[in-house]
């Protein structure tokens, strides 16, 4: 596996070529007058990708106004008709699958069979939320203390105009996912992707506008994220962040001084426990999944595995010589399973990790290298034995393809050390005993857990919340709490004209 051709307008293993016309196509989505422009360049090979143009503050006002302007046209709307754009969505975003994944290739360096699942998951959360619109967003009647004197029902209004800050992890997914409940709830939508992967989120709003969403309620805005993410957080009515705690912090402040509300997708650092009657090849194979997916840029991948002292040997062979037959490489071949991370500023994290652990007295089990011969930011699979409480990463999220193995002798022991750290957002479980597997999921701090899957069951089922406890954020994505954050609620209570005596 090399690196590939690393020419975005020749590039003959990619599908579409990235010529100046087509990357203009998608850059004049951003609204910015000041004539500045940001370089952005792929973790394939170093290509030169695009110039995209910046917004100011004075922007960022100018894209609120017209998305005010806008969403009271789009709030009159019927839920059927904006229920219907969203069907359209779906159908092109399978359509323009591998156009969608080029781009999300080029932009993030990741897997071609990750960025597939970008546009999955894109698709199946406007189908669902398509479907299931008029379950959550209906007014509904309910019991007075006196029924027959009051009519009271509880209608859901639309927050207004949404700021929505996404990153790079998920180009592609991030860019809509969270816009998507929005904009069928009736709102308008400011989105500030990430600079590094905005061609990719500009191609998502080109297809929303064929979809038939009237462009205006979805302004683009970019920049960086202090100057611009800051004019979005003081003119939203609602924030929806993805990214890092110490951001996130930042943004909860910002909107707690203006009295609005928000949700933040934050870190993790998640537990896997694999359980002495677990299924040790099943267990190895979703380690590899929940540890690997995405080069770990992923917020809800494992970093931390708790094995049972029964199995252990066991799973660490079969989880290693697993790790060891995967692909690795930074280019649009399907065959890759492990792609690239997506900047040099990812590659200096994990290997300062990897490096911090190794130098305390940690034990290389297989990785532990970057592999600039394959791509410049690529770096192996790496699973770490004998990782201790004065290393990095023990407890801060890595963000990349590193997990530190552990064994355990107790369930008690083990769901006290997957509780234990700052952050509680997703936890696996490997059983045979389902129930049992269900029952330690109750006892674990986190916002999901699955049981005989690393990260996937949530994914799977769309109307199940997802999000962090403690410092991996607040609120929900997916299922009601996904749509109903962008809504206030409005009690209508009507009294019946009967004589006053
Ligand atoms: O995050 P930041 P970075 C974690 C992961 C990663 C680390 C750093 O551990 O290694 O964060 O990544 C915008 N106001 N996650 O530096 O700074 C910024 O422009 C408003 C986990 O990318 O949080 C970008 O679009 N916005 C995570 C986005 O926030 C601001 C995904 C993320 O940037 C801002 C990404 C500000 N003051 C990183 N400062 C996940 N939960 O999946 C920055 N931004």
């Amino acid at each position: 596996i090399t690196d590939g051709p690393a020419d975005p307008e020749h590039d003959s293993t990619a599908t579409y070529a990235l010529d100046r016309s087509y990357v203009a196509s998608l850059t004049r989505r951003v609204l910015s007058t000041n004539g500045e422009t940001h370089a952005v360049s792929s973790p394939i090979g170093r290509a030169p990708l695009a110039h995209i143009p910046q917004s100011s503050p004075a922007d960022v006002a100018e894209a609120f106004a017209r998305a005010r302007r806008a969403q009271v046209a789009w709030a009159a709307t019927s839920l059927d008709q904006r229920a219907a754009a969203l069907l359209r969505l779906h159908d092109l975003l399978l359509d323009r699958q591998d156009e969608l994944i080029d781009l999300v290739v080029w932009e993030s360096g990741k897997a071609r069979k990750d960025a597939y699942l970008e546009v999955a998951h894109l698709a199946l959360t406007a189908r669902y939320y398509a479907r299931t619109a008029h379950e959550h967003l209906d007014p509904h009647r309910v019991g007075g203390m006196f029924p027959v004197l009051t009519r009271a029902e509880v209608h859901r209004v639309p927050q207004g105009v949404v700021g929505i800050i996404s990153p790079w992890n998920y180009p592609l997914s991030m860019a809509l996912c969270d816009g998507i409940p929005a904009l069928l709830a009736g709102n308008a939508v400011v989105a500030k992707p990430d600079s590094q992967t905005m061609l990719t989120a500009l191609l998502a709003v080109q297809l929303l506008d064929e979809a038939g969403f009237p462009p205006e309620v979805w302004q683009v805005v970019a920049g960086p994220g202090p100057e611009i993410g800051g004019a979005i957080t003081a003119a939203a009515d609602y924030v929806c962040f993805t990214g890092s705690t110490a951001t996130g912090r930042l943004i909860a402040r910002q909107c707690a001084d203006r009295l609005i509300g928000c949700s933040l997708e934050l870190g993790g650092k998640n537990p896997m426990l694999v359980l002495r009657d677990a299924d040790v090849h099943r267990a190895a194979e979703g380690a590899v999944r929940g540890v690997f997916s995405n080069a770990g840029q992923l917020c809800v991948s494992t970093e931390r595995l708790f094995v049972a002292d029964q199995v252990y040997d066991r799973f660490v062979d079969a989880f290693v010589s697993r790790t060891q037959a995967m692909t690795l490489g930074a280019s649009h071949d399907w065959s890759v399973d492990m792609g690239s991370l997506v900047s040099q500023a990812q590659l200096d994290k994990v290997t300062a990790h990897v490096q911090d652990a190794v130098a305390k007295g940690a034990h290389v089990l297989t990785g532990g290298r970057a592999r600039p011969d394959l791509g410049p930011f690529v770096h192996e699979p790496t699973i770490l034995e004998g990782v201790s409480a004065d290393m990095q990463c023990f407890g801060e999220e890595t963000f990349g393809p590193v997990v530190a193995l552990y064994r355990f002798h107790s369930e008690d022991e083990a769901v006290e050390r997957a509780n234990d750290g700052a952050y509680g957002l997703n936890a696996s479980i490997y059983t045979r005993d389902a129930a049992r597997g269900r029952a330690l999921a109750r006892r674990i701090r986190c916002g999901t857990v699955n049981v005989n899957e690393a990260y996937g069951a949530t994914f799977g089922s769309l109307g199940a919340p997802m999000g962090g406890m403690r410092e991996s954020g607040m609120g929900r994505r997916q299922g009601a709490e996904g749509i109903r954050r962008y809504t206030e609620a409005q009690s209508v209570a009507t009294q019946r004209l009967v004589p006053i005596a």
